[in-house]
């Protein structure tokens, strides 16, 4: 008897060490589901996917300041064709691509118009002012992102003795600080014309050009058809660890690679980084549906939480931007819910933005909305 117990110890033991393995198993799994950091700051924080890492382990190099790295030509020449241009010029930032199609298109003392909302104006350290030594003519940017075509007409300057020259008209599409609002082709060729016909070039701040065209569902280069230069971002929700494009005419890139290398834009071996942006460029853009999916699903858990304004109806594409209730202010609402593993930016005393991207799930959304409502919550009680 004593000698039986004894025989079946080592397996009564074993099967409650397995259980208990697996309830602090499931313990911990219901914990990092619970702490599972929300990064909603902006689709910039994407990492590459396994096939983008293989394919920069593989790349074939060669330097690039010599127009010899063999991955470099073919995203260059990728880019170009999905953008409907001659030509592309491979950059390290969406910042460094704008400030090349400025300094190419225009001359210090020139003026350039833009919106007052513009990426450029806000959040590329004046480059094209202190750098480029253009000035920057604003013309007020409405909530979608638009200009209106008599502002723009009005601010272009007539040839004088006293007036810098007007050369260029920026555009941004997907429009960021719009809440990633998408210009229309139609929109885009009014004021391309407007602007052609005085004699200007049209730059377009593409950052999330094909945001804008898988919204709309057009190809991309349908939507750059009129503009003379496109920058776009591989690193935003195209997954890319770092770099992005400037494409336009042969002659425009020509005078492009110039500017590059004079902001030490001039890359070597730069195949490395190109490899993970070919794939971003073949396998990744028709999935920001799935991002734009999720941003809608954002907005409508947001627009039923008492203190966020926000319609949905506002949610064109990966940007939800909503405004807080007066009495919250955005900076205490960003730290709190970062405290609870959400992470958003703080625009201005009571605007808010998320960003989705690849690395958030529709439930991911669904466990943010639960901590938005109980930090909002929180706040409004005091
Ligand atoms: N925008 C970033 C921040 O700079 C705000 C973001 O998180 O959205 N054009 C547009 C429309 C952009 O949104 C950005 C990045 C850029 C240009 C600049 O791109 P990078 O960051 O590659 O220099």
């Amino acid at each position: 008897m004593f000698l039986r117990a004894f025989s079946v110890l080592p397996g009564l033991s074993l099967l409650i060490y397995d259980t208990l393995s697996m309830i602090i198993w499931a313990v911990s799994c219901l914990m990092e589901r619970q702490m599972k950091v929300i990064d909603l700051r902006s689709d910039t924080i994407t990492h590459p996917t396994p096939e983008m890492r293989r394919a920069m382990f593989e790349a074939e190099v060669g330097d690039d300041v010599f127009g010899e790295d063999p991955t470099v030509n073919r995203l260059e020449a990728l880019a170009a064709a999905k953008m409907g241009k001659e030509a592309g010029l491979f950059i390290t930032s969406g910042t460094q691509g704008n400030l090349v199609a400025v300094l190419t298109h225009t001359r210090p003392g020139d003026e350039i118009i833009l919106g007052d909302e513009a990426h450029i104006l806000w959040y590329e350290v004046s480059g094209a002012a202190t750098i480029g030594g253009v000035n920057m003519r604003t013309v007020p940017n409405d909530r979608d992102g638009r200009m209106e075509p008599g502002d723009i007409k009005r601010v272009i300057r007539e040839q004088d003795i006293h007036c810098p020259r007007s050369t260029l008209l920026c555009l941004e599409n997907t429009h960021n600080r719009c809440g990633g609002a998408v210009l229309t082709k139609e929109y885009m060729n009014e004021v391309c014309n407007v602007a052609h016909s005085r004699g200007l070039k049209v730059h377009l701040d593409g950052a999330r050009i094909f945001n804008a065209a898988v919204a709309l569902g057009l190809p991309a280069a349908s939507l750059c058809e009129n503009v003379d230069s496109v920058s776009l971002c591989l690193s935003k929700g195209l997954s890319a660890p770092v770099g992005s494009l400037v494409c336009g005419s042969e002659e425009f890139i020509d005078r492009a690679r110039k500017f590059r290398k004079m902001l030490g834009g001039g890359m070597r071996q730069a195949g490395v980084i190109a490899a993970a942006g070919i794939v971003a460029l073949e396998t990744m853009v028709d999935r920001l549906a799935e991002d734009h999916a999720n941003a809608r699903r954002l907005a409508r858990g947001l627009a039923g939480i008492e203190g966020i304004r926000l319609t949905v109806k506002d949610v064109s594409t990966n940007i939800v931007m909503f405004g807080l209730s007066p009495e919250l202010s955005a900076d205490d609402f960003v730290c709190r819910l970062e405290e609870a593993g959400v992470k958003v930016i703080a625009l201005g005393d009571n605007m808010v933005r998320a960003v989705t991207h690849r690395m958030v799930s529709p439930s991911d959304i669904d466990e943010a909305l639960t901590r938005i409502e109980a930090v909002c919550g929180c706040l409004r009680r005091g």
